[in-house]
């Protein structure tokens, strides 16, 4: 391309008037105006410079569902990709009002006090439907979000958790490259969210609540397993003698959980957002469990684990989508269905037909995706 001028779409000054007034009309090409060039390179520049219009314009990039913007995004990721990798990701979970947003707030503010970076991130497939967290999280992370030091996004609107996961992915090495080094990504404290985010993060940080005599509080054995570093939170006024007892039952608990008796059990603090008593501690243990791993090699194996994670799953939820999308198979569909129910066919013999005509899309398919690729060959 002989084009070197920023792209129209990359400098949206809010001033209008001078820079279109006494410019020549530009020569109008039809398709440019159908479809304007993104053009990753400036758009990773922006992000590179640490532009929060360039990150919001790149994480919207990766977070669009248009055929067209995804060959693109592919390409901004590549060329960010040597900057990435060096924040310390956090997953944060726990049960819905546990003080998760609270607790990033408060924790945010003392880490941007330190000299660090923060990018908040949420996956939360629910929010989609009902908008709650986009505002709650808004309202609650108020002051964190005043400031330049801190990037917050909502959790993305996805219909499907494995979109959400994508684009939450994507958008932490988009963050990462533009220099945040602590990235802490919220969670709703459900089950499925939690394994997506554990495979996106080093630490896994639970936030449980005091509440004697319920222990496991709702809190899936699973979502235990995960933990890294556990708080019992909301350690103030009358609630502290009670957290503190709670955090040395849960540590006994944690005990009989750990599948591995040799694993090392996570530390169970007591932390309150609200006074700032134990933040420091819960990220001291943070740091330190993440300092143990990468001693060990482990944190460098985790994410080659997570990467290679991923390409599976990413192959998997295409594969979903493109069986969802597919002509041939949305023709047939209800006619094999009915066939089946009746037990005209058998399913393995509908599956068998359901296959073949996904197989003769995928061709079509991949074509819409990679307009400009005459090949599989990357
Ligand atoms: N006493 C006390 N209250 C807190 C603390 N942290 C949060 N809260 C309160 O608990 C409520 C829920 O806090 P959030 O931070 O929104 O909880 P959350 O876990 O992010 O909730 P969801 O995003 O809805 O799952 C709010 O009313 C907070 O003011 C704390 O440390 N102490
Ligand atoms: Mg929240």
């Amino acid at each position: 391309m002989s084009d070197e001028r920023t792209p129209l779409w990359a400098e949206s000054s809010p001033v209008p008037g001078r820079q279109y007034g006494d410019a020549a009309a530009p020569r109008r090409d039809p398709a440019q105006l159908r479809r304007p060039q993104l053009d990753p390179h400036a758009l990773a520049d922006q992000v590179l410079a640490g532009s929060r219009g360039g990150i919001a314009r790149a994480i919207t990039l990766v977070e669009s569902s248009k055929p067209a913007h995804h060959a693109v995004a592919a390409d901004l990721l590549r060329i960010l990709r040597p900057h990435t990798g060096r924040a310390v990701r956090v997953g944060i979970t726990g049960v819905p009002g546990a003080g998760k947003s609270t607790f990033i707030d408060a924790l945010g503010r003392r880490l941007i006090e330190q000299g660090h970076r923060i990018a908040v991130l949420a996956v939360d497939p629910t929010s989609a439907k009902t908008g709650g967290s986009i505002l709650g999280d808004r309202t609650r992370m108020g002051e964190l979000a005043q400031s330049e030091a801190a990037f917050i996004r909502p959790s993305p609107a996805g219909s499907h958790l494995g979109g959400v996961a994508r684009t939450t992915r994507e958008s932490m090495l988009v963050l990462e490259a533009a220099g945040y080094d602590v990235v802490l990504i919220e969670t709703v404290g459900v089950g499925q969210s939690e394994v997506a985010v554990s495979g996106m993060v080093d630490t896994f940080l639970l936030i449980a609540l005091a509440r004697a005599g319920d222990q496991l509080q709702g809190i899936k054995r699973g979502i235990l397993e995960m933990a890294d570093v556990i708080t019992v939170n909301k350690a103030d006024g009358d609630n502290e003698g009670e957290a503190r007892v709670t955090a040395r039952e849960l540590s006994i608990a944690m005990k009989l959980i750990t599948s591995d008796p040799k694993a090392p059990r996570p530390p169970v603090l007591t932390s309150s957002s609200l006074t700032g008593k134990g933040l420091d501690e819960v990220w001291q243990a943070i740091v330190e469990h993440r300092a143990k791993l990468e001693a060990s090699g482990q944190l460098e194996a985790r994410r080659a684990r997570q990467q290679r994670d991923w390409l599976w799953a990413l192959v998997q939820g295409e594969l979903e989508d493109g069986l969802r999308t597919s002509p041939r198979v949305s023709a047939i569909r209800s006619r094999l269905e009915g066939q089946v129910e009746d037990g005209e066919l058998s399913a393995l013999e509908a599956s068998d037909a359901i296959l073949a005509a996904f197989a003769a899309d995928v061709g079509s398919l991949w074509r819409d995706r990679h307009p400009d690729d005459s090949g599989f060959a990357g």
